[in-house]
């Protein structure tokens, strides 16, 4: 029997004459790479925490495009098309593949082929490229494309059907990169174009100048290939501190003229309340809310709940199906309107008696809404106000169990009452019908137009520490301040 070498000779020697220099390069990469996660090989799970924070530090390790680097044959020296094309050199073909092969009907024949990804060796613990090559067992021909590799690991994902040749297209994960995918072409592996955006990846995709990362996911479901892309962004850095429910664009994928085509995206709710069992796949579900921010439907944001209780006062509310009394105890200082630390705390008492406290920070005479914000997958929490001069400042304190949780809140959309930096633009925060939590932010100084917010608790992942509350964007919407709840809104 004669060796992949062997054969590997005798395929170069007849094809000889049809290779070009640029058949010898690096596949394409498609766009800079980011972070990693939701793999279905089990052993890249491993892989690719150990990498994670290596990738975020450094994500512009590779060239992109053609992958112009010293690892590439040298050009021809001029335009003139040469006479004699240079030999075909072998790119790999004895570097180690340490995961065996997978079995992909990669030309089509209706017998699975063996395709093996070949990892270069190097530093610090393989090298720059990859060779993923393919035994056709059509022709007995072994058919191969050279990529760039990730930080550790890389391997065969789910093969699948994106165009209308019988053969199946490979994915290959690589931890840290895009996802490449590769379609037999001419008796040889190819990389199609891939857009810039949306990406093919499985991780952060950073958000510029916020610190925050938008999710970016990949799957295969029934031959097919999907990503999405989550609507808003979300303090990470990775796992990302992502909401139980949250609106994603959805892509599926089709190759056609040597390129990668994205459809055109899809609004869905990544959805673990509803969708509890989805296997491998993401959670999926339609989205419950009114279409968010590329929706048009209108979302009901008033009338806004106005029960408050100032200090010393009290009332009944119930949390999680549990009838419990809520309490502001302590006093203000005299004749200031203010309190300081110790002065107050928040009380909530439990069927049975027991007691969880709150202290209320330093600031004005403290408030607490009587009605709770309610959020899916069963958080809620009391918003405790404290009103003076422009501002009122807003904490969200939440129940879990039978302990209170002050959330935290970051980044570019305001939590409270008051005015955006220096400027003049208002926004506002409310709890409107059905207990949803509403930031509105006024789009110029006096503007009817307003960008809202609904606000979700994040850090499903960790739910020793404080939730942050996330911003949804609902929209940008024209409200009339004078009275909001009785004028009509409309989207601008
Ligand atoms: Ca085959
Ligand atoms: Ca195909």
């Amino acid at each position: 029997m004669s060796t992949i070498e062997d054969r590997l000779s005798a395929a170069l020697e007849a094809r000889a004459d049809l290779v070009q220099p640029e058949d010898l390069r690096p596949a394409q990469v498609p766009g800079p790479p980011a972070s990693v996660t939701w793999l279905r090989h089990p052993a890249t799970y491993v892989a690719a925490a150990a990498a994670c924070a290596a990738v975020i530090a450094a994500p512009f390790l590779v060239s992109g495009g053609d992958g112009g680097t010293e690892r590439s044959p040298a050009p021809p020296p001029s335009s003139v098309v040469p006479t004699e094309l240079p030999p075909l050199v072998d790119v790999g073909g004895d570097w180690p593949a340490p995961d065996g092969a997978t079995r992909a009907d990669v030309d089509g024949d209706g017998i699975p082929d063996d395709v093996r990804v070949r990892l270069e060796p190097g530093e610090p613990l393989i090298g720059p490229r990859l060779r993923v090559e393919a035994e056709l067992s059509s022709t007995g021909d072994l058919v191969w494309a050279v990529i760039d590799s990730g930080e550790v690991s890389a391997n065969i994902g789910d093969v699948v059907q994106l165009d209308e040749d019988p053969g199946l297209e490979l994915t290959v994960y690589r931890d840290g990169l895009d996802f490449a995918v590769l379609d037999l072409l001419d008796d040889r592996l190819v990389e199609p174009t891939a857009p810039e955006t949306p990406r093919l990846l499985n991780g952060v995709v950073e958000e510029q100048g916020t610190g925050r990362g938008f999710e970016s996911r990949v799957w295969v479901d029934q031959g097919a290939l999907f990503s999405y892309l989550s609507d808003d962004s979300f303090t990470g850095p990775e796992p990302l501190e992502t909401p139980v429910v949250y609106p994603v664009s959805v892509t599926s994928w089709s190759i056609s003229e040597g390129r990668l085509v994205p459809s055109a995206p899809a609004r869905r709710c990544i959805d673990v309340v509803t969708v509890t069992d989805s296997g491998f796949l993401p959670p999926l579900a339609d989205c419950a809310d009114s279409g968010g921010a590329s929706g048009t439907g209108v979302p009901e944001l008033f009338p806004e709940e106005e029960g408050l209780v100032g200090l010393g006062g009290s009332f009944e509310s119930e949390i999680d199906g549990r009838v419990v009394t809520v309490a502001l105890e302590g006093t203000a200082r005299d004749g200031t309107g203010t309190v300081e630390e110790g002065d107050a705390e928040l009380v909530v008492t439990f069927p049975g008696g027991r007691t969880a406290r709150w202290p209320v920070g330093a600031g004005w005479e403290p408030a607490v809404t009587t009605a709770p914000a309610i959020f899916p997958g069963g958080g809620a929490g009391f918003l405790v106000r404290q009103e003076g001069g422009d501002n009122t400042t807003m904490s969200l304190v939440t129940v879990r169990g039978d302990r209170l949780t002050a959330t935290l809140t970051e980044g570019e959309v305001p939590f409270g009452n008051g005015f955006v930096g220096a400027s003049a633009r208002t926004y506002r925060t409310w709890i409107g019908p059905d207990g949803v939590l509403w930031t509105r932010v006024a789009q110029e100084v006096g503007a009817d137009e307003q960008t809202v917010y609904r606000w979700a608790l994040g850090g499903t992942v960790s739910m020793g520490a404080p939730s942050t509350l996330q911003p949804l964007r609902e929209g940008c919407f024209a409200i009339d301040a004078s009275d909001p709840a009785s004028t009509p809104l409309d989207r601008c």
